[in-house]
Order: C-alpha cells, then sequence, then structure tokens
C-alpha cells in the first residue's frame, strides 16, 4: 500500500422503529448501490467535521449525535491505494431526509437491509454495527469490486 485516503460513512438508525436510513447511490464510487452518507475530507476539516457535512450535502438532514462505531480499512487487488473509511452511527437528527444530486434516500428495517445491492463488506460488519459493538475492519477486493478475497473483523472496546 502506498497511498491511503480517508472517508467518511454516517449510517442514521431510528432505533425505536428498528429502521436504517440508507441512501441510493445516483453518481460517482459506489454507483447504483444502497450505502450510509459519506466521502472525503474537505482541507482543514476533521474527520467528525466531514461527517456531519457529507450527511447534511447528501441526505439533507442535521445529526444531533454521532458515534464513532468503527473503522473500515479497504484495498483493492492491483491497486496500491488503500481507503479508510471512518463509520458513524446517529440515533438522532433534525430535518427531513430528501433527495440529492448524489443521494435517494430510503428507510429499510432492520429485518430487511438490501445486502445484495450494497457494497459485499456491508453485510459483514453491519451485525456489530447495529448493536453499538464498536470494530475495526479489513476488507481485500478483487479488481472488480464485487468480491471480498480477505477479510479481518475485530470488536474492540474503543475505536
Ligand atoms: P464527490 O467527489 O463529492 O462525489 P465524496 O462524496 O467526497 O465524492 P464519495 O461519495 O466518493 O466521496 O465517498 C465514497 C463513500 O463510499 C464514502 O462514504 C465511503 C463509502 N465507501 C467506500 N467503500 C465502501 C465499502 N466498501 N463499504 C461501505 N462504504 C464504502 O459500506
Ligand atoms: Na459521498
Ligand atoms: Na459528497
Amino acid at each position: 500500500i502506498e497511498k491511503k485516503k480517508l472517508f467518511t460513512l454516517v449510517l442514521t438508525l431510528d432505533e425505536k422503529n428498528r429502521k436504517i436510513l440508507l441512501g441510493m447511490k445516483k453518481r460517482g464510487f459506489g454507483l447504483n448501490k444502497w450505502n450510509g452518507f459519506g466521502g472525503k475530507l474537505e482541507p482543514g476539516e476533521t474527520i467528525v467535521q466531514a461527517a456531519y457535512r457529507e450527511l447534511e450535502e447528501e441526505a439533507m438532514i442535521q445529526a444531533v449525535d454521532m458515534d464513532k462505531i468503527g473503522i473500515n480499512l479497504f484495498t483493492f487487488e492491483n491497486d496500491p491505494v488503500a481507503l479508510e473509511v471512518h463509520v458513524f452511527r446517529s440515533t438522532e437528527y433534525k430535518g427531513t431526509p430528501t433527495e440529492t444530486e448524489e443521494m435517494r434516500p430510503e428507510w429499510f428495517s432492520y429485518d430487511n437491509i438490501p445486502f445484495d445491492t450494497m457494497w459485499p463488506d456491508d453485510r459483514i460488519w453491519f451485525p456489530l454495527f447495529l448493536k453499538g459493538q464498536q470494530f475495526l475492519g479489513e476488507f481485500h477486493f478483487s479488481e472488480d469490486q464485487k468480491r471480498v478475497l480477505e477479510q479481518d473483523l475485530r470488536e474492540v472496546s474503543h475505536v
């Protein structure tokens, strides 16, 4: 690995109704997948600031709480660039989730998460995320980004 790029990923939960807000990605990386909201850091920004900003830009809501729940490191076959994605769990927000140029938001029941249309690593770490268990994950993908070739997922007490 020669280079590491930092990203945020925010997942908003309605814990009372056991629902999660996902967005259908309409452009760029992860096109046509359901995903959390997030992206790259802007110059001078902290990771947490970027997490709040991306949620607001992509889902049009303002998080009230935001807990860091995990860090995933993604590498790809024949690619020297690794992605370090800081994952946040949010259970309270202001505003109304609204479609933007980048994302179409939709609520899914915990029992009906569309893993077949998500990044393939998601089904691996979502069980820890949903129950609020902090974790560190490493996932090595095939070149076509469709399969996880190697994985390591561990529970931690402080991420
Ligand atoms: P722009 O240039 O604004 O379109 P930006 O929104 O900054 O891009 P984007 O959308 O390309 O960044 O960021 C990628 C998003 O996808 C981040 O939230 C991290 C997330 N992501 C990347 N790989 C992932 C994976 N394997 N599993 C996952 N989320 C992933 O659940
Ligand atoms: Na994004
Ligand atoms: Na963005």
